[in-house]
């Protein structure tokens, strides 16, 4: 029986450009649920996490934006994603930027020893207070994820840390800040960035991907940020970088993976239909989603 359970996430609390907190509705008006309900034996849409309207404030003592409101939310997706995996069934969480990805690991990672995660994203989002250039959390989850950070981030879901450096492959990089590329070094983090992407091709990359944590892990989080695809195939982010991911080879990416039969859960982040053109990057967003739960072209 293969069930599906999807979560909104309409937070923009780590990052400063509104909108993004509308990624769920625009991922929904995209055709989600029409698009996974023949790929699933029952598809759930559980509703969005309720974020309200607060009032965003620096904390003065860490200069990290919306801390406290950041860790109290993750909270919540922390334990409404526990709950889907006790049920059984995949969890999908729509962002949201891409902060939300530390309550979706803390909710995800505690049934697994060694949970796997595939980073797709133009950035290493492994900044702390002392390396971020910005003090917004969305570029800092995977370091939360890792132990790495402000307590109130990495002790979300009640324990830390969630995952291991040697089960995290990134993908898409080509905006890594210097304290980044320092703890990719230092803790022998698997990047892909664009120029090995370039120079093996996307089959390569993930047939290697996929055969690295498949020998290692007991289970796979995708987190897809939208901004790892060119800006031209996904307009609507908050943070673009040029020289992206196409949308082909994200397709193919997705594709590989639904054949490895190796992701146990996912996220799609940073859709955000204020920057967009006409909600095309929402419709990427669903699009990939089919291939990533095996929808085939012919
Ligand atoms: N994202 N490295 C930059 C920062 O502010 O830390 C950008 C982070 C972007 C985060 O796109 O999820
Ligand atoms: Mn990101
Ligand atoms: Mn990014
Ligand atoms: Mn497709």
């Amino acid at each position: 029986m293969k069930k599906l359970s999807i979560i909104g996430m309409p937070m923009d609390l780590g990052q400063m450009r509104r909108g993004v907190d509308m990624g769920p509705s625009a991922i929904r008006y995209a055709g989600v649920n029409e698009r996974l309900k023949n790929l699933f034996d029952e598809v759930h849409d559980l509703g969005d996490i309720a974020i309200g309207r607060p009032e965003v404030a620096i904390d003065a003592e860490s200069n990290l934006r919306n801390l406290d409101l950041v860790a109290e939310k993750s909270q919540l997706l922390a334990n409404q994603v526990d709950q889907v995996v006790q049920e059984g069934a995949f969890p999908l969480v729509l962002g949201g930027d891409h902060s939300i990805a530390i309550g979706t690991l803390a909710g995800v990672a505690k049934h697994y020893k060694n949970l796997g995660v595939i980073w797709y994203d133009a950035h290493g989002d492994l900044n702390t207070a002392e390396t971020s250039p910005s003090g917004n959390i969305h570029g800092m989850p995977l370091a939360v994820s890792l132990g790495i950070g402000h307590p109130l981030l990495t002790e979300v879901g009640g324990y830390n840390p969630k995952i291991k450096a040697e089960n995290i492959v990134i993908i898409g990089a080509r905006a890594l800040d210097d304290g980044e590329k320092e703890l990719i070094k230092e803790k022998g983090i698997k990047v892909y960035t664009m120029h090995e992407i370039d120079r093996l091709g996307m089959t390569k990359v993930m047939e290697d991907t996929i055969a690295y944590l498949k020998e290692k892990t007991d289970g796979v989080h995708l987190s897809l940020d939208l901004d790892g695809l060119d800006p031209h195939d996904a307009p609507g982010v908050g943070t673009p970088v040029n020289g992206g991911i196409s949308y082909r080879e994200s397709h193919l990416a997705m594709e590989m993976l639904a054949e490895s039969g190796i992701v146990t859960s996912a996220e799609f982040v940073e859709v955000n239909p204020i920057l967009d053109d006409k909600n095309r990057t929402a419709s990427v967003a669903v699009a990939l989603m089919g291939s990533l739960f095996g929808e085939k072209l012919l």
